[in-house]
């Protein structure tokens, strides 16, 4: 923005000393002159607009450049996520507009009725003018009807129940993971969550501790997890892929350490991999017999479910954790390396964590982590 400048097309009124000020103005008793602003006045103007306008013209680069990230909320791929998307430019474009009035009042009433070298004593002011205090009560009235009834009408159409025939998916919040079930389907996971691209997805969520919040940017917005509450999010991923999401509410030590994957993926993917999932899992051999027997003969029992073999529920069900693809919600990928570093000290990994460090040995953690990676 240029700084202040001169005034070249009235050089006298330019340079308004306090002495120039309180000077009595040779011609006090002229009018006070309402003519078109100076040009150079214009000229700055227009040269603050032009730069408002290129601020603003970055924008959608800003956007685009938001797309590489992957929690972004700016590129929705689901149809409740693109009536939030769509409220939200509706509102900007409303905010942008008040913005662009308001300033540009300003400007013009501090430009038009700046003090002038032949001006005396305070300004007139112009009082009891009927159809301005109507005006600026109604036009208030008329800016809240237009974000209001966007508003108000998306609320009702992504809180209304979820259409017929949607996958049921209940969602249990853990210190520090995600629990996913499948009702319809007998199939229970953690922290990944599939869905079939084109089917509404339908969710009952719920915390086992304190107050999480679900959210996956890239397809909904957030809902949160209460306790003794069961808070309800439905939506319709309509792009098969990847999208991160994690908890959106400070739920502890390891709050940042809650993240989750949605896999969004074709029907016949998503059947693929339900049938999977109600397999029992393979009969363990050679290593993993060893890694089986320790498992059940350990702790882990008591925290985990592995179908056939344990029932806990504190901890993730790990009947078919080697297939996913990350570890403790997110913080490790599924390696054998990163199983074994897990199962060595748990809490050195993620901070809080409710499972123990298990002082397990070295062959133990070698067998349990062929057992784990073995059951796909
Ligand atoms: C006191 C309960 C408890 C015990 C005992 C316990 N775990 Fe865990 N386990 C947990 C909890 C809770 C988590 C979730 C950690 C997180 O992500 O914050 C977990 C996570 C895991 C994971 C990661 C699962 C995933 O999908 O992210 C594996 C693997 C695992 N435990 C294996 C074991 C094995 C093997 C044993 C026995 C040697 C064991 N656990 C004993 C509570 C327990
Ligand atoms: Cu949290």
């Amino acid at each position: 923005m240029p700084g202040p400048r001169p005034l070249p097309a009235t050089p006298p009124t330019s340079r308004r000393t306090p002495a120039a000020a309180s000077a009595p103005p040779p011609d006090a008793a002229a009018p006070r002159s309402a003519g078109p602003a100076p040009r150079a006045t214009l000229g700055a103007l227009r040269a603050a607009a032009l730069a408002a306008v290129a601020a603003l013209a970055g924008l959608p680069g800003a956007a685009r450049a938001a797309a590489t990230y992957p929690q972004s909320t700016f590129y929705p791929h689901s149809e409740v996520g693109g009536l939030i998307q769509s409220l939200l430019n509706n509102l900007l474009f409303w905010v942008f507009l008040i913005f662009v009035v308001v300033e540009t009042l300003l400007v013009v009433a501090m430009v038009r009725f700046r003090r002038r070298r032949e001006s005396t004593g305070p300004p007139e002011g112009a009082h009891g003018h009927t159809g301005l205090e109507v005006a600026w009560s109604l036009a208030p009235v008329a800016i809240l009807a237009c974000i209001a009834v966007p508003t108000v009408g998306t609320i009702f159409r992504i809180g209304g129940p979820a259409p017929p025939g949607a996958l049921q998916v209940n969602v249990v919040g853990h210190q520090w993971w995600w629990e996913f079930q499948y009702p319809q389907l007998g199939v229970v996971t953690a922290n990944e969550l599939h869905l079939p691209v084109g089917r509404a997805a339908s969710f009952r969520l719920q915390t086992a501790d304190v107050i999480h919040s679900f959210w996956l940017p890239g397809l909904s917005g957030k809902r949160d997890v209460v306790p003794a509450r069961t808070n309800q999010l439905w939506f319709t991923p309509d792009r098969a892929g990847t999208y991160r999401g994690q908890c959106a509410e400070f739920c502890g030590e390891s709050h940042a350490n809650m993240r989750m994957l949605a896999v969004v993926e074709t029907p016949q993917e998503f059947d693929a991999w339900v049938r999977d999932q109600r397999q029992p899992g393979p009969p363990p051999a050679a290593l993993a017999a060893r890694g089986a027997q320790v498992f059940s003969q350990s702790a882990c029992i008591g925290c985990h479910t592995i179908q056939g073999v344990s029932a806990g529920v504190l901890g993730p069900n790990l009947t078919h954790v080697g297939s996913r693809s990350t570890l403790a919600a997110g913080v490790l990928p599924n390696t054998p390396e990163s199983l074994g570093r897990w199962l060595q000290d748990p809490p050195a990994t993620k901070p809080g964590t409710l499972m123990p460090n298990l002082n397990l040995g070295r062959d133990q953690i070698q067998a349990l982590v062929a057992y784990l990676e073995s059951r796909k």
